[in-house]
């Protein structure tokens, strides 16, 4: 067994103890022989081996015998006895901001409660509020730690993450105790749904750090505070873990806390097969689990530890053991596409069906933020609750487009608005235009919008047959899912990838952050197709041009390149690829 999981149950059992009333002493006792493991530097097990733990300060005989016990065994009989004695409800409630271990033994002993629903009723009833010590103020504030934690959830969309973490993120950079910082974990590989926030930091002064986080604006509760590292609920009910380490070990901490799992092992197997030990600490010429500072391999960045596994540099993006491995051995990791290279988006909404903006207002934001062109792709009129166009309003459309262009282009501007339509793709497949109309426009986005219960084939079958159309460029989101809400429905998008790769239509990789559709997880094949990708940002209202660097993360997640996204070309080069399949038909 570890060390923090040895001192995590050691911190547990001084809770147990102080629950069951005992001596502040021997609960404390078992608290500091918790931090004082965690700050060990050297493996426990050899401590225990070679009989040392009586030298280490605060470690009297009977918590030497119980640390032996749980580093030889892996279990404790004292620790599982000690729990037994007490209802398991009881330390469920210490994850209750505000409740802690004397104000459980006192609800236990004069109320009965034992668990977190037996503490709702009884604040909810005005119990709790009488007791001595407690008041109406903490019963208040008790339930709505309750309700806190209901709503607590675990997953949560990245672009939420991405909005509380990054202010706190450049807060931490300005103090003067912060020496390097970074997101770490699944937030920094641009998860599309992440668990938790990670936040890493190197100090020379970590409790002055951990106390300036822990009283962030934004942060609702702390649930845990310690020398070196925090957990803190955010406004939303995310959950954030910050850890302070050394500014030495601070590549080593951010490559193990950034992951994934799956990542690290293969990484901590490539250690063992060089004669190296890989951990949060550091980079170990030693064949056994260690600390020593004598045999740390120096690597100031993660890209030394990579170097010295004799590893291109891995992009936190890609870090899944998801083929990363294979690519880097065969000088196939590519470079990863940057946002500021896409020139515009293909799918985007106007006033016309169910966006915020008019075509002039649109053309301006996204002149004034650089872009060189956007599309402008409304709904077609079988998405009735989308304000869909008629074919007549489509026609109507055009002139109105080449008139702002031409306000572009009598100010000497290359930016232009390019026509377009997202058009339905019917329940059999067959799409809400005729061909004689989408012909005339420069982009063509087929979606699905309704019938979402159809089998697999029928699904696959309508997204083949638009795919074969000669003026469809791309598939928009690809399996309708809208994440955390709706599933997808179902498809075979392999399938749908071969159509597009024989008939060469693009496929969407729609930026919005309900979306991002198609999944990460089939780029590759997409890629290995020869199948192009269009970063869109669907957008409905111009702050959606940010999309953009969202949708472009999920990108590089999925492996791609500038090469592999359309929409990095300059217009004329553009132009070009859009009249491409209509002329092979
Ligand atoms: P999440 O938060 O569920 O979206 O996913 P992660 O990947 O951020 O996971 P988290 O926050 O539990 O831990 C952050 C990273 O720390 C994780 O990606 C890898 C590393 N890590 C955490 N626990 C373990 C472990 O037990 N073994 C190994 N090898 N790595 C771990
Ligand atoms: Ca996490
Ligand atoms: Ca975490
Ligand atoms: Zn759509």
């Amino acid at each position: 067994m570890d060390k923090e999981r040895v001192a995590e149950i050691l911190v547990e059992i001084g809770i147990l103890l102080e629950i069951k009333g005992e001596n502040p002493f021997k609960t404390r006792a078992y608290v500091n022989a918790a931090r004082m493991l965690e700050n060990l530097n050297e493996s426990l097990e050899k401590v225990v081996d070679e009989n040392r733990l009586g030298d280490l300060k605060g470690i009297g005989d009977a918590l030497q015998q119980k640390i032996t016990e749980l580093v030889q065994t892996g279990k404790l009989e004292y620790y599982d006895k000690l729990k037994a004695s007490l209802p398991p409800g009881l330390l469920e409630m210490l994850n209750i901001p505000g409740v802690g271990p004397k104000k459980i033994k006192a609800l236990f002993e004069k109320l009965g409660i034992s668990d977190v629903e037996k503490l709702e009723a009884a604040c909810k009833e005005g119990k709790v509020a009488v007791l001595d010590g407690f008041g109406e103020k903490t019963q208040a504030k008790i339930l709505e730690g309750i309700h806190l934690r209901r709503n607590y959830s675990s997953r949560h969309l990245y672009s939420k993450a991405l909005i509380v973490s990054e202010p706190i993120l450049e807060t931490l950079r300005g103090h003067p105790d912060v020496i390097r910082s970074s997101t770490a974990g699944s937030l920094r590989r641009c998860k599309e749904i992440v668990g938790d926030i990670d936040f890493l930091v190197s100090s020379k002064n970590p409790s002055s750090v951990i106390d300036f986080f822990t009283c962030q604006p934004g942060i609702i509760s702390v649930s845990a505070k310690g020398e070196t590292k925090a957990s803190v609920i955010l406004e939303g009910g995310i959950q954030a873990d910050m850890r302070v380490v050394t500014d030495s070990e601070f590549p080593f901490a951010l490559a193990y806390f950034t992951g994934s799992k799956e990542h690290n092992i293969v990484m901590r197997q490539r250690a063992i097969q060089r004669g190296l030990r890989l951990n949060e600490y550091g980079l170990f010429r030693s064949e056994q689990e260690t600390r020593d500072p004598a045999l740390l391999l120096q690597c100031r960045t993660e890209e030394e530890i990579f170097a010295a596994l004799d590893l291109p540099y891995i992009a936190p993006e890609l870090r899944e053991d998801q083929g990363e491995f294979a690519a880097a051995e065969s000088n196939g990791l590519k470079r990863l596409i940057e946002w500021t290279e896409l020139k515009g988006s293909l799918h985007n909404h106007s006033n016309w069906s169910d966006g915020r903006q008019s075509l002039e207002e649109l053309a301006a934001h996204v002149h004034e933020l650089g872009l060189d062109y956007w599309a402008v792709t409304d709904h077609s009129k079988s998405s009735v609750q989308a304000r869909g166009l008629t074919a007549a309003r489509v026609v109507a459309q055009i002139p109105e487009i080449l008139r702002v262009n031409k306000s572009y282009e009598d100010e000497g501007s290359d930016f232009r608005l390019l026509t377009g339509t997202e058009v339905d793709i019917l329940s059999d497949g067959r799409l809400d235009f005729e061909n004689e109309l989408l012909a005339q426009l420069d982009v063509v986005v087929a979606s699905i919008h309704q019938g979402f219960t159809q089998s697999e084939e029928e699904t696959t079958r309508r997204l083949i047959r638009a795919a074969e159309n000669p003026y469809v460029h791309i598939l928009g989101h690809l399996t309708g899912r809208l994440l955390l809400e709706r599933e997808s429905y179902k498809v075979n998008q392999r399938a749908v990838i071969d159509a597009c790769a024989a008939t060469g239509t693009w496929i969407e990789l729609n930026a919005s952050p309900y979306r991002f559709d198609m999944d990460w997880r089939l780029w590759s094949y997409a890629r290995s197709k020869g199948v192009k990708c269009v970063i869109n940002c669907d957008a409905h209202r111009q702050e959606h041009v940010g999309y953009l660097r969202l949708g472009t993360n999920i990108a590089r997640k999925g492996g791609l390149s500038k090469s592999d996204v359309i929409n990095t070309l300059p217009l004329p080069a553009l132009r070009i690829e859009l009249k491409k399949k209509r002329a092979k038909f």
